[in-house]
């Protein structure tokens, strides 16, 4: 058996996800592109659905994406999903170099990207998590801003962040860029990006983030 068979033989799964999330999105797009066939559970998290003892057995940390595989396995983490799922795929590349690209922009998304841009967005979405302080909105928007520089320094001069083809990478940082101005970033000033975002609906399954699976 190669490793997509033995992977698609773990399908049906079940994604417990939060529709509005771009964390859930990534793993959402992965499916599709693989056509695994899914489950979708919504975790309410407005209402705290992911902080019950029933979800907290499946991930510790309180948070979704989880994706449970028909054998029982529970994954964790929407990029360590991605990479599980796309490991022998079109979206991850060859060369050990590239491996390691990939897993630099991954960092840099859950490190600098995530933290800032994702979070002034699910604020604005949805003000039940919480109302941040003026000082808080502004540090947000700045720290995001330069990470949104640091996609822009490499978009304007190549099509994708690893080499020319659309990766998990670009997934990754796809899920949150897209919908950033929902979060008060402004993607005006960002050519090599809204560019990239382009080329990245080009390669992506027809799935918006607000859309239920079916
Ligand atoms: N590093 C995690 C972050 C996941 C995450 O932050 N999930 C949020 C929604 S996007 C969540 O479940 N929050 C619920 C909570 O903290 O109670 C990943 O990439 O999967």
């Amino acid at each position: 058996m190669n490793s997509r068979t033995e992977i698609a033989a773990l399908f049906p799964a079940t994604l417990y996800d939060f529709l509005s999330s771009g964390n859930g999105y990534k793993v959402r797009l992965a499916l599709a592109h693989l056509q695994l066939p899914y489950r979708y559970e919504e975790v309410d998290l407005v209402r705290g659905e992911s902080r019950t003892s029933e979800f907290l057995a499946r991930n510790p940390v309180g948070k979704i994406p989880v994706l449970v595989l028909a054998d029982g396995t529970v994954l964790c983490e929407s990029n360590a999903i991605l990479w599980w799922l796309c490991e022998d795929s079109d979206w991850m590349p060859e060369g050990r170099l590239a491996r390691q690209r990939v897993l630099q922009w991954m960092s840099f998304e859950q490190y600098n990207h995530e933290p800032t841009v994702a979070v002034l967005r699910a604020r604005a979405l949805h003000p039940e998590f919480g109302t941040l302080s003026e000082a808080q909105r502004t540090d947000l928007l700045k720290r995001g801003h330069l990470a949104l520089d640091v996609m822009e320094q490499t978009l304007s001069r190549r099509p994708f962040l690893v080499e020319d083809q659309l990766s998990i990478a670009d997934v990754a940082l796809y899920a949150y860029t897209h919908v950033a101005h929902q979060g008060g970033y402004d993607l005006h000033r960002y050519s090599g990006i809204r560019a990239w975002l382009a080329r990245c609906r080009q390669g992506l399954p027809a799935l918006r983030i607000d859309e239920t699976p079916a």
